[in-house]
């Protein structure tokens, strides 16, 4: 059954016109003025976009003695509803884990999902099966990203030694290393002074990750990625000194990418001095939330292109998993939920108020993320024989975001109160009505994995095992199956 989109003004990262989209087998049919089919959906007033890409969520993660709450079926509704239509998630070894078998564990759990899907596999150890199965991941299992760790010291946390000889073998593989960066061994310190001190509580949690600390962390992947001949890609961008570290080395050549999260862009680090602890501990993450100075930066980034992409690291636990850190901050579970308020927070705060076009929101929120995960234009695009992956947008309906009203399975949202302006009509996920005139109807399962093949490989070190990284004991947790 063919579906016609109609009457709308169809906005991509580099074109704004007024055209028809015909849809046909979950791809886009055809593109041009006045298309007729089985089902007309109405765009009068709207733009018609490509969906969004979340390159960044943690679904039913085994993380800091937990599990993270949405799964692949609640994170993809909150996704869809939002006008999100596919998500990246992290399949995580625990320590001495097989990268092989940790991948289908995230197989198992994604088959729950209602949008596409595709997967970056972390490297939280080091030695020669990690080497060998980084290259199975990549042929065969069509995972072309390598997420490594600098802060989580005695569980994620990898080496320098380990990144630059991981960040080798993506180069030889054709493989982009995404980093978590933060300076883990400062991070560690600061906690148990802090804690020393008797600062105990949430607001502590960002004394104990400043800026510097990310700073550092961030211009020391980057030169490690530049050595091993590889571009990289910063995750959770949230600093004015972690942006520079990305426009210093892009100005030198180096393809070095940064993501900030809706969150670091609109919520700011006052947060955690409201003096209900629950309040604050919701917004516990990794990197925390920061002063407007940083938000500045972050916002300038996006207008500039020194930063290429928005995410949300949704990672999203409930008030009682947060409780497990009364009296030790540390002890907080790391994350906070963002899928579905994503594009409608970006909008009203990028669009609305003239700091990005909507072609730069495209930009921001899909194109550059497709190419940048080398799956475009299946995804990322409004061409013919791509994905109808689309959001049909109505930039002038308007909520208030509450979490009574969420399809997120946790009791609250972080943007509480905010009101928002810019919501989809429609959502199609490869051609299927996702979101129908604001209604979700999604189908469990209906979400396929995404293949993403390799890049040209820019250099051939490390083609071969060679014991270059003094071998450390792995450090492993109390929690079972992939725990960390
Ligand atoms: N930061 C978080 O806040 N949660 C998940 C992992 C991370 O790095
Ligand atoms: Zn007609
Ligand atoms: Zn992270
Ligand atoms: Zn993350």
């Amino acid at each position: 059954m063919s579906k016609v989109i109609r009457n709308g003004t169809i906005v991509t990262a580099d074109l704004t016109y007024k055209a028809d989209i015909l849809v046909k087998n979950g791809k886009i049919a055809a593109i041009g003025p006045d298309l007729h089919g089985d089902h007309e959906l109405d765009a009068t007033g709207c733009y018609v976009m490509p969906g969004g890409i979340d390159p960044h969520t943690h679904l039913e993660m085994p993380f800091m003695g937990t599990y993270s709450s949405d799964d692949f079926e609640s994170g993809t509704r909150a996704a869809v509803s939002g006008g999100t239509t596919m998500v990246v998630d992290f399949a995580l070894p625990s320590p001495g884990q097989s990268l092989l078998e940790a991948l289908q564990m995230w197989d198992n759990k994604s088959t729950r999902a209602n949008c596409d899907y595709s997967f970056h596999m972390a490297i939280t150890w080091w030695g020669e099966q990690v080497f060998n199965e980084m290259e199975t991941v990549v042929r065969d299992k069509g995972i072309n990203t390598f997420k490594h760790f600098m802060a989580y010291k005695g569980a994620l946390m990898v080496n320098d030694d380990e990144m630059y000889a991981s960040f080798q073998r993506c180069a030889e593989l054709g493989a982009l290393p995404l980093v978590h960066a933060e300076n883990g061994d400062v991070v560690a310190q600061l906690q148990a002074k802090l804690l020393a001190e008797g600062n105990n509580g949430p607001e502590a949690h960002a004394y104990s990750r400043p800026p510097e600390v990310e700073g550092e962390a961030t211009n020391r992947a980057i030169m490690i990625a530049d050595m091993a001949g590889v571009p990289v890609y910063i995750v959770h961008t949230s600093s004015e000194q972690a942006h520079e570290a990305i426009r210093r080395a892009r100005q030198n050549g180096i393809r070095a990418y940064g993501e900030p999260l809706i969150q670091h862009l609109t919520l700011d680090d006052s947060e955690y001095s409201n003096p209900d602890w629950d309040h604050a501990a919701r917004r516990v993450m990794s990197p925390p939330f920061r002063n407007k100075k940083h938000q500045d930066s972050l916002w300038a980034g996006l207008q500039s292109g020194s930063l290429q992409v928005v995410a949300t690291d949704h990672c999203a636990f409930t008030t009682e998993q947060k409780r497990t850190g009364v009296g030790d901050f540390t002890k907080i579970p790391n994350g906070t939920g963002g899928l579905e308020d994503r594009m409608p927070m970006l909008w009203t705060h990028g669009v609305e108020t003239g700091r990005l076009t909507p072609n730069e929101f495209v930009a921001v929120t899909s194109t550059n993320i497709a190419k940048i995960l080398n799956i475009y234009p299946k995804k990322g695009a409004i061409l013919v024989g791509a994905d109808a992956d689309i959001v049909v947008w109505d930039p002038k309906k308007e909520k208030t975001i509450t979490a009574d009203k969420q399809q997120s399975a946790i009791d609250y949202n972080v943007f509480e109160g905010k009101h928002v302006k810019g919501l989809p009509r429609y959502t199609l996920s490869r051609g299927k009505i996702v979101v129908d005139d604001g209604a979700v109807k999604t189908e469990e399962g209906h979400g396929e994995f995404v293949r993403r093949e390799p890049f040209q490989a820019v250099n051939t070190a490390l083609s071969t095992w060679k014991e270059l990284v003094a071998p450390r004991p792995v450090q492993r947790s109390g929690i079972p199956a992939s725990g960390v």
